[in-house]
């Protein structure tokens, strides 16, 4: 500015004559009042008036001007540069701002990104500890579950370690048949040992012991077609299917015992069939003298009479219904047994192969308890 310029100027001249007094300060003037001489070269060899001065002053400022002008410049191009300078800074800083607002935001876009996915991983890690905590009580059932079974396990072991008990308690009286062994006092029907007279061994038989006193000996017994009654000789000769204490169970006691107890004496046995239908009414049919032969003699199946019975006497050939056969084909008595693999029949076939059981077949049957079992 001019103003600022002019007063530049000002100073410029004031210590100028500053540096003049001092210039001054430095003669020591010979003479106080009338010799005001200043001994410079450049106001010449005499002492100068004011005009002198003046005239030395104004010989002085073209150049001064001159050089003024040149510092003026200099001052504007500083000015300049300087409001370039700022100029440049307030760019810069304008740029660098932008570029740390821009940057910011890919920061803030970076770290935002960032805290998405550390949500997420916490999420994932919310979950997985669920899923662990599930895993962990599995896994703790589990080794429950284990321990359970491992003390069972040892449980059995120890119970394996014993010797094997029969936890069905068997009467100690025993007789050649149940007869006897009711007279002898049982009055429990139940599992007894027997041992006929000829028989090597004893063995297990269901007696059915009624409140007379009567012991009778279970040759067989059906209830629920639970047991397959379709055997072979063997198999009907030893006896099949189970005993039980309470009589719950399907079996055929066996031709040979039935054999032997049927004829260690001159004592007639009386054979007694009794039928259950399926309301439970109970019809009974007693044969007197009931004998098996022996093994060599197929089983013959022998009694003396038919006694009595509500069931009839379907041994004796009478039908039971609607099969109105000859008496003679369907009579049982005298016959001897037959099964798939031994055929003693009248017939000119298998009659146990094709009512698949053994009995005492005829041609073949009118009275047939080992048949299929039929529930109807
Ligand atoms: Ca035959």
């Amino acid at each position: 500015t001019m103003g600022g310029l002019k007063s530049k100027t000002l100073i410029w001249l004031q210590l100028l004559l500053l540096l003049v007094s001092q210039g001054f300060a430095q003669y020591t003037p010979t003479a106080r009042g009338d010799n005001c001489c200043i001994l410079d070269n450049r106001f010449g060899e005499f002492c100068p008036t004011t005009c002198g001065v003046a005239k030395f002053f104004l010989q002085y400022k073209p150049d001064i001007d001159h050089q003024l002008e040149d510092i003026e410049r200099s001052l504007a191009q500083i000015s300049n540069f300087t409001t370039g300078t700022k100029n440049t800074i307030q760019h810069v800083r304008d740029e660098s701002r932008a570029r740390q607002k821009s940057s910011d935001d890919t920061y803030i876009t970076k770290v935002r990104s960032m805290l998405d996915d550390v949500a997420r991983y916490e999420n994932t890690i919310v979950s997985q500890d669920s899923e662990l905590l599930q895993l962990q009580g599995l896994h703790k059932s589990n080794e429950q579950l284990l321990h359970e079974l491992r003390a069972h396990a040892v449980k059995l072991q120890e119970n394996c370690n014993e010797p094997c008990k029969d936890t069905v308690e068997i009467s100690e009286i025993t007789g050649k048949d149940c007869q006897e062994v009711a007279d002898k006092g049982a009055k429990e029907s139940g599992l007894y040992f027997l041992k006929p007279l000829r028989s090597k061994d004893q063995f297990l038989v269901y007696c059915e012991i009624d409140e007379l006193g009567n012991g009778w000996t279970v040759l067989q017994r059906r209830r629920d077609g639970s047991v397959d009654f379709f055997r072979n000789w063997i198999q009907y000769k030893e006896g099949f299917g189970y005993l039980s204490p309470k009589d719950t169970s399907e079996f055929w006691l066996g031709n040979e015992k039935t054999h032997l107890i049927t004829t260690q004496s001159q004592i007639p046995y009386r054979l007694r069939i009794t039928l259950k239908d399926w309301s439970d009414v109970t019809r009974n049919a007693d044969y007197a003298v009931f004998k098996l032969g022996p093994e060599a003699d197929k089983y013959r199946f022998t009694y003396a009479y038919f006694m009595e019975g509500e069931a009839g006497n379907a041994f004796d050939g009478v039908d039971f219904g609607d099969d109105a056969s000859d008496k003679h084909f369907t009579s049982h008595n005298g016959m001897q047994f037959s099964t798939s693999d031994s055929d003693n029949d009248n017939y000119q076939g298998n009659c146990a192969t094709q009512d698949r059981s053994g009995w005492w077949m005829n041609r073949c049957h009118a009275a047939h308890l080992n048949g299929r079992y039929y529930q109807g």
